[in-house]
């Protein structure tokens, strides 16, 4: 069974960051270990929420498992809490990381245009120096413009979205991949570049009008799941836009929905079905 590190935080309630990689990376069949980097009431969009940062157990804990011969297949990191976490990541890639280990990052600290309550510019400036390890990085269009100084738009032409795949690549990492890209009316979804073949890809599916929390981190943990699971990268994310697709329509139709996140929990069946579908094609 492949083995998987996620870096990211814990927010007790809110449906995202790990209560989602968590329960999705674990239904499609890889052992998920878990690194939080905060504990949080809520996450970031309700009021009141409470932080527990927990940057001074990171490398106790990584230490513990180094000692204990423990390897990785994949380091996979989303909401980190500070550029002191920033750091240490970057030091645990170094520990981690072998010529098999695939690093992917999901720089999570903005959507809609704007940085997220706990960030600011000097932390887009961070992460987009952390995107400089990865072998895989998956910035919404909001977070892609805060790493390379771009203003933000809605709906970019495909020229200009080249433009932005160009200065991604130039952060650092092999593939980068763009989410939530509009390439046509009432369609979105990702838009990447190989910086090792200069080869662009893309893959679109139906735009719901609708904007639900922590739906990055279920494409982001799909993505990768995929991935591990042997599936081509445009396999992987074709199965992850379709799956947060389906998954954001299935939550428009409850109407118990909470307001805070998706109904992942709804859609599971249905992921493992579309896994193991694409595995056998
Ligand atoms: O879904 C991204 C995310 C993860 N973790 C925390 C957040 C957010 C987005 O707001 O607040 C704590």
């Amino acid at each position: 069974m492949k083995r998987i590190l996620t870096i990211q935080d814990i927010s007790c309630l809110g449906k995202c960051s790990i209560t989602i990689a968590l329960p999705l990376l674990s239904s499609m069949g890889v052992e998920t270990v878990i690194l939080p980097t905060a504990v949080l009431s809520t996450h970031t969009m309700f009021r009141n929420f409470t932080v527990k940062d927990l940057t001074d157990q990171l490398l106790p804990i990584t230490d513990h498992w180094k000692s204990e011969g423990v390897t990785f297949d994949a380091i996979y990191t989303g909401y980190l809490g500070s550029a002191e976490e920033i750091e240490i990541t970057k030091k645990i890639f170094r520990e981690f990381k072998t010529k098999d280990t695939l690093i992917f990052i999901d720089p999570v600290m903005a959507d809609n245009g704007k940085l997220y309550p706990a960030f600011d510019e000097s932390y887009a400036a961070l992460n987009a120096g952390l995107c400089a390890e990865a072998d895989i990085i998956v910035p919404n269009l909001t977070e892609a413009c805060f790493m390379t100084g771009t203003s933000y738009k809605e709906n970019f032409t495909e020229a200009e979205y080249k433009e932005l795949l160009q200065k991604l690549g130039a952060l650092g990492a092999e593939k980068v991949v763009l989410t939530g890209a509009v390439l046509s009316e009432g369609m979105t979804g990702v838009y990447g570049l190989d910086t090792t073949t200069g080869e662009y890809f893309r893959y679109q599916n139906r735009k719901i009008d609708a904007s639900y929390h922590g739906t990055g981190d279920v494409f982001s943990s799909v993505s990768v799941g995929g991935i591990l699971n042997g599936l081509s990268l445009m396999d992987s994310f074709k199965l992850a836009a379709d799956y947060t697709a389906d998954t954001i329509a299935a939550t428009m139709k409850d109407p118990k929905k909470p307001w805070y996140g998706v109904n992942f929990e709804e859609t599971i069946p249905q992921l493992v079905r579309n896994l193991e579908a694409a595995k056998k094609a």
